[in-house]
């Protein structure tokens, strides 16, 4: 089966065109012009009330949210290998990391990058600084989020965190801006990169 990515270079789509490529599986790429205004349209908010992309098709699976994508096609499709099994005691520490980059490092950052007031104690996301140590800490042992293990929630994570660092929103020394060139290593990353990159030539975007 084809899995269908609705996607556009300049969006977290971007993202899920790395997932697929680590995945494995075959898949084709329908671009929704953002410029135009597609994404708004009714077809496209029939796919996701949002309006937003990534959304992908996986037979009769129609879903949006980008982490949310990443655990799905792991789960579907590398379980016991991108994903941690069902009874791995590690799974636990993996979904946790999966919902830590959309709930807590993107809203700490735009918190930050907006100068955002707020009670920290009722925030989920508390603050900057605790969410950079949260992320250094669990990096420490590394190379990956899990250990020896490259997972999904690295792809999700880290995905989050070079995307922040390429609009300046997230520190990129030290062990954030180390652990973002082992992921540039990745050859699934370096084939979503280069995707993303002649579709920005083929549509104009360069
Ligand atoms: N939480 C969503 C966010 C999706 C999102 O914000 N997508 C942006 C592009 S990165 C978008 O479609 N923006 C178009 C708009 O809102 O007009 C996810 O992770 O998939």
């Amino acid at each position: 089966m084809t899995i269908l990515l609705h996607h556009h270079p300049w969006s977290r789509a971007a993202t899920t065109v790395w997932v697929l490529e680590e995945i494995g599986q075959p898949y084709k790429l329908n671009t929704v012009d953002l410029r135009a205004g597609e994404h708004r349209e009714d077809k496209h908010k029939a796919r996701n009330r949002m309006m937003k992309l990534p959304v992908i098709e996986d037979g009769d699976v129609v879903m949006a949210e980008s982490a949310a994508i990443g655990v799905y096609l792991a789960d579907r499709y590398a379980l016991g290998t991108l994903a941690p099994a069902l009874d791995d005691p590690r799974r636990g520490a993996y979904l946790r990391w999966c919902f830590f980059g959309p709930s807590v490092i993107e809203p700490a950052c735009m918190a930050k990058a907006s100068g955002w007031e707020y009670s920290e104690s009722s925030a989920g996301f508390g603050t900057y600084e605790n969410m950079i140590a949260t992320l250094e800490e669990g990096l420490a042992e590394g190379p990956w989020l899990l250990g020896e293990q490259f997972t999904m929630a690295d792809v999700i994570v880290g995905a989050t965190v070079r995307f922040l660092q390429q609009f300046k929103m997230i520190e990129s020394e030290g062990a954030l801006g180390a652990y973002v060139e082992r992921l540039n290593t990745r050859p699934a990353l370096q084939r979503a990169d280069a995707k993303n990159q002649a579709l920005i030539v083929e549509l104009g975007l360069a």
